[in-house]
């Protein structure tokens, strides 16, 4: 007898049917997911096709475009036009909110498309992060930026790994794997877990100087209780994260050796990169907080670029470093 695998769409179709919803988000998540398997096939053979490297110019953050986040932006803006149920999406790839369906549209959609420059020259993981809000159905509309708490559902794909992780609004964060046909199949809900055995912190080491002096206090009286891992793609380390347990930092920079490259605001992206990871973390049993303490998915965005420091993992961890940011805060 065979043995199959209940697939994604299977899975959502499920849900959104057990909730009484409607199929507008399944065709939304198929527009996603169709996205995310055309990067990448792209990223797998990116070496070969020298589609690994730089594309010349600079993105809305002064960074170096690379070949690949210009592609994949492409690909995600192709297939959520074709959804005909997202009225704007604001992508990391674009200085602009990019109108999609203004009238007919459904959903907000937040994205950076490929996260993790610095790996993309090796072709090792990126991420395809996301967060998707909804239109107010019951009256006018508003300036769409919205906070992470006011997401339905945020997920990130790791790209080429082929594992793709979504946070439903309070229904938990599943996580699902790419099979041979490529279909993301076998749901399995991700729980943080309570055993610090595994725990695990995860930052910049190269940063550490730079950080607040109570923020490099408590690494060092933490630090040699948990293994310590960065790949420096917040999709794979916080993938690490909800696995295993413990805490990805962010921290802001503010005691650079080169005032210039200080990052007083943090230099993570609040509504495609911060508030994604920490709706996923709430859904699994964690929490995620700022400099200042105070929890991500709570900060109403002013500009959609906007910056953060962030802190997301096990809540007791998080929750210890948020009183020592928070006393900061006061002091
Ligand atoms: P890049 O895309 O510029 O490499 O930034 C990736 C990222 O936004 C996030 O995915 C990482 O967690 C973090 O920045 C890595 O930053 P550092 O290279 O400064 O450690």
């Amino acid at each position: 007898m065979m043995r199959f695998e209940q697939t994604f769409m299977n899975f959502l179709l499920q849900h959104q049917e057990s909730h009484n919803r409607t199929y507008h988000f399944l065709i939304l998540m198929d527009a996603m997911i169709s996205a995310a398997k055309h990067i990448q096939y792209y990223y797998l053979t990116g070496a070969l096709k020298g589609n690994l490297g730089l594309a010349g110019g600079k993105n809305v953050q002064g960074e170096d475009v690379m070949r690949m986040d210009q592609i994949a932006h492409e690909i995600t803006v192709h297939y959520l036009k074709n959804s005909g149920r997202v009225i704007h999406v604001v992508s990391e790839e674009s200085e602009e909110i990019i109108p999609i369906n203004p009238e007919g549209g459904r959903y907000l959609i937040y994205f950076d498309p490929l996260d993790g420059s610095s790996n993309l020259p090796h072709g090792l993981p990126v991420g395809f992060l996301f967060g998707i809000a909804k239109r107010n159905l019951e009256g006018p509309e508003d300036g769409h930026l919205r906070a992470g708490k006011d997401y339905i559902a945020a997920g990130m794909f790791v790209i080429s790994t082929g594992t793709f992780t979504l946070g439903l609004k309070e229904a938990g964060t599943w996580r699902f794997h790419i099979d041979e046909t490529m279909n993301f199949v076998r749901p399995t809900r991700m729980m943080l877990p309570d055993d610090p055995e595994t725990w695990e912190l995860s930052f910049n080491e190269a940063n550490r100087h730079t950080y607040d002096e109570r923020v490099q206090q408590w690494i060092a009286e933490h630090e040699r209780k948990y293994a310590f891992r960065y790949l420096g793609a917040l999709a794979g380390d916080f993938h690490r994260i909800l696995t295993n347990g413990g805490m990805f930092m962010y921290p802001a920079i503010l005691n650079h050796p080169n005032p210039k490259k200080n990052r007083p605001e943090g230099k993570l992206r609040l509504m495609y990169e911060a508030a994604v990871v920490a709706f996923m973390c709430r859904e699994a049993g964690g929490t995620a907080v700022n400099e200042a303490g105070a929890p991500i998915l709570d900060i109403q965005p002013e500009k959609h670029h906007q910056r953060t420091a962030l802190y997301v993992g096990s809540k007791q961890l998080v929750e210890n470093i948020a009183g020592i940011l928070r006393e900061k805060n006061r002091g």
